[in-house]
């Protein structure tokens, strides 16, 4: 009997002595190394190299045609970082799947730096081009003394861009000229991205492709009230050419968007431009080039601040049918100071949305996305009651 216990306690020593070998020679000694390499070549002092090699995610393109369509960008090369910020935004919730173009278009030459870092961001071709002197200058019928008084009032008042020619050139250019770029001729469709734009749910279907089976030629996620001070005799520009042009204006327009009593006065809703999915064609049609010259001719780029915010949605609410411009409640997006996010928890859910719902500034009252739905006889998404 005790020569069987002795047996059995010798067994059972034997037996944990060999596991604990197992163990120790296991873990010091890796039977499949999980990282190619050989971490005996790493000098001292060296940090380690991390496996982070890969350079591309795998792929995830959508099947299918895509659209005559491009991304643009109106830039400095001083907006270098602020552009790769919403470019990398862009592609990670969108373009990676489409892998649509981008134009770049400056009225100066773009670096080699910034030609490098957005080619390398961008998974479509990245097209760059420079901005003619003509379409980046005070037209000849401006009288540039009135224009420079202009600023320097509006510098007193304190007003946002007020005294700056910069800013005039390049809301005239988006109003009037960006869609004639040569590069843009090659498209039907586009879609505007500015610097430090944030998007924050995914988009997993062709937007432009959306635009173009709906007949869709305008659209927008922000609208607000112009800023009184930058456009005093905008309304009397655009009756001078509604008068002059009865012919352009379509019957089931947006006028109940713009005006509270029937055109008379404007109220200064229009639709934010720094977003913007529209048709180029539609830009590019003598109605739109009718208007913009009229307003062009009237001088408020530059004897006021016309910005091209009101400029082009005052042209979609007369120009196109109601059922023509688009909200997209689906876009979530971020131009400094305001945000769209999707009303909708199960919107917000399954887009996997990163934006905060209460920053949402839909149903604030100085949203004009309100009236927009009212007009259009729309009902407004579920929740929006506990938004406003
Ligand atoms: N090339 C060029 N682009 C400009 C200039 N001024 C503004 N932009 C671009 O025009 C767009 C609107 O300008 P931004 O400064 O964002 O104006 P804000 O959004 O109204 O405050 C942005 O895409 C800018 O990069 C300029 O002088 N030259
Ligand atoms: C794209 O649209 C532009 C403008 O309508 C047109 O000139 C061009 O031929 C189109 N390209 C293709 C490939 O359809
Ligand atoms: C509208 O037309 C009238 C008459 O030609 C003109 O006096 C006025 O300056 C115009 N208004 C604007 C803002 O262009
Ligand atoms: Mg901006």
């Amino acid at each position: 009997m005790a020569g069987t216990q002795r047996y059995l306690r010798y067994i059972i020593f034997a037996l944990v002595c060999l596991i604990l070998l197992f163990f120790i020679s296991s873990s010091s000694v890796p039977s499949r190394p999980w990282q190619e390499g050989k971490p005996q070549d790493v000098q001292p002092g060296t940090p380690p190299i991390t496996p982070n090699t890969q350079h591309e995610l795998p792929p995830a393109t959508a099947p299918g045609e895509r659209m005559n369509a491009t991304f643009v960008t109106l830039a400095r090369n001083s907006d270098i970082w602020e552009i790769s910020r919403s470019i990398r935004q862009v592609e990670d919730r969108f373009n990676r799947k489409f892998n649509y173009d981008w134009v770049f278009l400056n009225d100066d030459d773009f670096n080699d730096e910034f030609i490098k870092v957005t080619t390398s961001l961008v998974s479509g071709k990245t097209k760059y081009g420079k901005i003619p002197k003509e379409h980046w200058s005070f037209p000849e019928f401006i009288d540039q003394d009135r224009a420079a008084r202009v600023r320097e009032e509006m510098k007193e008042k304190k007003i946002i861009y007020g005294d700056s020619i910069s800013y005039r050139h390049m809301c005239r250019y988006e109003s009037g000229f960006f869609f004639r770029h040569p590069l843009m001729l090659d498209y039907e469709w586009y879609w505007r991205v500015e610097p430090s734009i944030e998007l924050f749910c995914d988009i997993n279907y062709d937007t432009f492709k959306f635009m173009a089976d709906n007949k869709k030629k305008y659209s927008f996620v922000l609208s607000l009230y112009e800023y009184v001070e930058t456009i005093p005799t905008l309304w009397d520009a655009v009756k001078n050419f509604t008068a002059a042009h009865p012919e352009h204006i379509v019957k089931d327009n947006s006028m109940a968007f713009l005006s509270d009593d029937d055109g008379k006065n404007y109220n200064h809703c229009h639709f934010w431009s720094n977003f913007e999915i529209g048709n180029l064609n539609w830009l590019r049609s003598p109605a739109y080039i009718d208007y913009f010259t009229s307003l062009d001719h009237a001088g408020g780029f530059f004897y006021e601040r016309w910005g091209d915010a009101p400029v082009h949605s005052i042209a979609a609410a007369l120009m196109l049918r109601k059922d023509e411009i688009h909200f997209f409640n689906d876009i979530a997006y971020y131009h400094v100071p305001f945000t769209h996010c999707p009303t909708g928890e199960s919107t917000r859910l399954n887009l996997k949305c990163h934006c905060n719902p209460k920053d949402n500034f839909d149903w604030n009252g100085y949203s004009c996305t309100n009236r927009y739905f009212d007009i259009n006889g729309m009902t407004k998404p579920e929740g929006y009651e506990k938004e406003q």
